[in-house]
């Protein structure tokens, strides 16, 4: 079914399969096998989510930016084949980084990764450390890019009071099913404060906006098989201007709790401190830019993104589920319950 699609991308070879790939909630991702050359060839093929990313022109400008100076970056440092590491788009026939379909449906490929793995969740604290300097490696990468020069292409993506302004209204438009949520509920009420908390030392400039990332959970920072050294980090759809804190307290989040965001069992989920530090340790090794403000607000950040995250599954479940993915009614509100435990743990851990 993907075929005319596919057809629209300079690939050589023939198209031998194109099947389903990943975890992602977000955007349709397709692993497309070539053979070419006595060879088989991989590529990812991904439908970018119109209804999130209501520009998708601009993703797709801000990702040619992106991978393009990545990829001159690391040749500079004398890597021959950066494709081979790093995110790299296949242009189409026309000669465009996207195939627009006769739906108005976006869609790009990628050379495909070979070298590198993907986990949903860290296996130990060398993992944490890898995943760390992945994420400082990336934030330095693109540390020389003007924020200037990228769209916004999510507004407000990471203001936390917007989400919290989301919820109050879902609870009042969608009673139903916010009558079965009175415990989360009282749980935001109490950390309502939190929500400020990173956007108040942005606006008064006591710390930059930079290029960011805005998604580097650890299933979207690939580590290598050979090596198990961090490689790059990928899903660059959200990558425009931010603050690195909402980077780094999302790659804590995700990283240092070892039942990960689908834990079945509440009681399974865990802050692993010994991964956090390892964590912090790699990253901080690899962002050497950061400025004294910035890494002092690093251990906050831990928390507010968890807060937020734990808002924004919560808001989902009370409007009916329209924005992640799920498999089953409720599972956005036990994504939400999830959050809001490690968020418990972090409180714990972190004496707050
Ligand atoms: C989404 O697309 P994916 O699965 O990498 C979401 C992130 C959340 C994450 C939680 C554009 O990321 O913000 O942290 O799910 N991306 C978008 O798993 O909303
Ligand atoms: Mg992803």
């Amino acid at each position: 079914m993907y075929e005319s699609i596919i057809s629209s991308f300079q690939i050589p070879g023939r198209l031998l399969s194109a099947e389903r790939f990943g975890a992602g909630l977000i955007n349709d991702t397709i692993l497309c096998e070539y053979s070419a050359d006595g060879e088989v060839r991989k590529y990812i093929l991904q439908r970018i989510n119109g209804q999130v990313f209501l520009h998708p022109g601009q993703v797709m400008q801000n990702v040619e930016l992106v991978t393009g100076h990545i990829q001159d970056r690391m040749r500079q440092e004398g890597i021959a084949d950066p494709e081979s590491l790093t995110p790299a788009l296949i242009w189409t026939r026309s000669g465009g980084s996207c195939h627009v379909d006769q739906g108005g449906g976006h869609w790009r490929m990628f050379h495909f990764i070979e070298s590198g793995e993907v986990f949903d969740r860290v296996r130990d604290g060398n993992h944490a450390y890898e995943v760390g300097r992945a994420l400082g490696r990336f934030q330095a990468l693109v540390a020389d890019l003007s924020p200037e020069k990228l769209h916004d292409t999510l507004p407000g993506f990471h203001e936390t009071p917007r989400y919290l302004a989301e919820l109050d209204r879902a609870v009042k438009t969608h009673g139903e099913h916010a009558s079965a949520v009175g415990p989360e509920l009282a749980f935001v009420a109490v950390r309502r404060s939190l929500a400020d908390s990173l956007l108040d030392p942005l606006r008064s400039a006591a710390i930059p906006l930079r290029v960011v990332h805005n998604d580097p959970k650890v299933n979207n920072i690939l580590i290598s098989k050979v090596t198990g050294k961090a490689l790059c980090m990928v899903d660059l759809d959200t990558v425009k201007p931010g603050i690195v804190h909402f980077d780094f307290g999302d790659c804590v989040r995700s990283a240092a709790n070892p039942a990960g965001e689908d834990a079945e069992d509440l009681n399974s989920v865990a802050f692993e401190t010994g991964w956090y530090e390892a964590l912090t340790r790699g990253y901080l090794e690899e962002a050497k830019f950061l400025t004294t403000a910035e890494i002092e607000l690093l251990p906050l950040s831990v928390r507010v993104i968890t807060f937020e995250l734990g808002i924004r599954f919560l808001c989902d479940h009370v409007q009916g589920d329209t924005y992640f993915r799920t498999r089953y009614p409720g599972h956005n509100l036990h994504r939400a319950r999830v959050q809001f435990r490690l968020l418990e743990k972090m409180e714990e851990a972190l004496n707050k």
